[in-house]
């Protein structure tokens, strides 16, 4: 099993999506990430380990790679493909059929900011446990949280943030949601919010990974 959870996490680390891709060079014609993640779940690997010992690994190390400056955005970018091609393969494990219908969250990634991964994670958690997940996206200004808001009178609102400058947005965002449509539930994450930020700036909620935001959800309707 670890040895195609660490060829997972090479890919990733080195933006190989598939075998058809040519990048990098020295990998041509090698599997990617998109066919060692069916083959890791044909085996029977876990999807949670798929994501966590293969996925995750790989993207923790491009993170290190960018932050070091040993490999630029257009690397961060090939490995974001791989990571993505990987986790079409997940979604139908995080279903569960047997989940009642809970409600609706209107999830986005705030103004001004392009991660998408994060937020997609949490998207698949929360269909999982019964959520229908409305998604706006990335780089979503206030006014689009509040449209989707009135079309889904009742939904929840998450909102994900990975830079430290864009998780500032989404104090702006909740304050005219709140004007907007008073009374709407707000669960805010992404890696560098604390829950400070998240009381200073007026969520409900917040947490670090797709798991407690779900329980959060839950809570909600009982
Ligand atoms: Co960017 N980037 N990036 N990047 N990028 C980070 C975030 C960074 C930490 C890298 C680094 O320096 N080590 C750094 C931010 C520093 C900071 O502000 N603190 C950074 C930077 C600086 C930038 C640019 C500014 C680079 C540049 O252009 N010079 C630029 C900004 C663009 C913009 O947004 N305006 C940029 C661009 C990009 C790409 C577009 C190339 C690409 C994103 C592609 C895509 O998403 N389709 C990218 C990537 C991939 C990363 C890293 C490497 C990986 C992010 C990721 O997908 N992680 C990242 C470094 C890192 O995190 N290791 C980095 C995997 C994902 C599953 O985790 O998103 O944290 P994460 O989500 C977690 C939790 O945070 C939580 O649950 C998820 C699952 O566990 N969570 C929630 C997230 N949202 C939640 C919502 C919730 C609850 C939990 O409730 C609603």
């Amino acid at each position: 099993m670890n040895e195609i959870l660490d060829q997972l996490a090479d890919c990733v680390e080195r933006g190989k999506i598939n075998a058809a891709s040519p990048h990098p060079p020295d990998m041509k014609g090698q599997d990617g990430a998109d066919e060692l993640a069916r083959k890791a779940l044909e085996k029977g690997i876990h999807a949670r380990d798929v994501l966590a010992r293969g996925l995750m690994v790989g993207m923790t190390r491009v993170g290190e790679k960018f932050r070091d400056r040993k490999i630029f955005v257009p690397d961060v970018l090939m490995a974001a493909k791989a990571m993505s091609a990987a986790m079409e393969h997940l979604k139908p494990y995080f279903k569960n059929a047997q989940v009642k219908h809970r409600g609706t969250i209107i999830l986005g990634t705030v103004k001004g900011d392009l991660h998408d991964i994060g937020k997609k994670l949490v998207g698949m958690v929360f269909e999982g446990a019964g959520w229908e997940v409305v998604d706006l996206g990335i780089d979503v200004p206030p006014e689009k949280f509040i449209g989707a808001i009135r079309r889904y009178p009742g939904a929840a609102v998450g909102m994900s943030a990975l830079l430290s400058t864009t998780m500032l947005n989404m104090e702006e965002t909740i304050r005219k949601i709140r004007e907007a449509a008073p009374g709407t539930r707000i669960i805010v994450g992404g890696a560098p919010l604390t829950k400070d930020f998240a009381d200073k700036i007026g969520a409900d909620a917040y947490s670090p990974d797709p798991q407690g935001a779900v329980e959060y959800l839950n809570s909600l309707v009982g």
